[in-house]
């Protein structure tokens, strides 16, 4: 660990609203241990979020924060690293938040190829909204609002993002901590768009999807010398979610046509703000409308 930063750097005094025992507490930890292994210091960070309890996590990372409208994250990502390319920008929030509401900007955001992360505290239920079925709830899980069960098929993340060639595709858990830092790690260092799902309990509102459901069902994709780089098998092992889990990096491509969206709209270089005065003229622009 490093000796300049320590994980107490990235702490705020906002009082913390979750449930005790919610797998949020886990991923807080892991976050604030990925930015201490990386030496990332607060005004290198940004945080975006939209709504939910997920998304109240950048409340409690001393950085940059943006918290706006839900499922909102992503667009408000996108546009900051434009802006500022220097920025390591994260965008953050629950399954509904990311797949349900902001499920638009999720597709979308894979094919512009940002260089951000995007992290889903994936509990497979609306937690802030007291319990109702999410777009990742399992068929026929019992809800107080789904009272006969789920009759949608769940969202499959994953898959999703390895069919459109997303440049990084992962699943951690938030009862593995050590193994969900390095996750965190490798996603925030590697240039492009960068997904990591978190199986995460919720202890009040899913007494389907418990602690001790995942650790009966999780594994380490590294366990069995996958290849990250292998599309067919990445999207085959994004289909296995029942009596076995995998967790791991699923899908990391490095083909060379993958350029950042900043690279691609010529900003990767430098903060727009430190750009001379000449680049930032628009009178030129402006007398075209004249
Ligand atoms: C446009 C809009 N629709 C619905 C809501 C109500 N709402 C607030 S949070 C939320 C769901 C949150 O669930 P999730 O994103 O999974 O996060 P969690 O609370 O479980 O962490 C909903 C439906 C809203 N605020 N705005
Ligand atoms: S309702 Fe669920 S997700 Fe929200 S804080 Fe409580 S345990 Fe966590």
């Amino acid at each position: 660990m490093s000796k300049h930063i320590q994980p107490q750097l990235f702490d705020t005094n906002q009082e913390i609203e979750w449930c005790p025992g919610c797998g949020n507490f886990n991923i807080l930890k892991a976050l604030k241990r990925a930015f201490t292994e990386l030496e990332k210091k607060p005004e290198e960070l940004l945080l975006c979020s939209g709504i939910g309890q997920a998304a109240k996590l950048p409340h409690y990372i001393n950085s940059n924060i943006y918290n706006g409208l839900h499922g909102r994250a992503l667009p408000i990502a996108t546009a900051a690293k434009i802006v500022n390319s220097e920025l390591t920008v994260i965008a953050i929030g629950g399954d509904g938040d990311m797949y349900g509401e902001g499920g638009n900007h999720f597709i979308h955001t894979i094919r512009r190829n940002p260089n951000i992360t995007m992290i889903a505290h994936d509990n497979q239920i609306y937690g802030l909204t007291k319990g109702q079925a999410s777009p990742t709830s399992n068929f026929g899980m019992i809800t107080k609002l789904q009272k006969h069960g789920v009759i949608n098929r769940p969202f499959n993340p994953l898959s999703v993002a390895i069919g459109l060639n997303c440049s990084f595709v992962s699943r951690g858990f938030a009862g593995n901590i050590e193994q969900l830092t390095s996750i965190l790690k490798k996603a925030i260092l590697h240039k492009g768009f960068a997904l990591v799902d978190i199986l995460q309990p919720c202890v009040t509102f899913n007494k389907l999807n418990t602690y001790k459901w995942y650790q009966e069902r999780v594994y380490n994709l590294d366990d069995e010398g996958h290849d990250p780089h292998d599309q067919q098998e990445a999207f085959r092992k994004s289909l296995e979610f029942g009596d076995k889990i995998p967790t791991g990096i699923f899908y990391e491509n490095k083909e060379n046509y993958l350029n950042t969206y900043e690279q691609n709209v010529g900003v990767d270089d430098q903060a727009l703000t430190k750009k001379s005065d000449d680049s930032r003229d628009i009178t030129a622009l402006m007398l075209e409308f004249t």
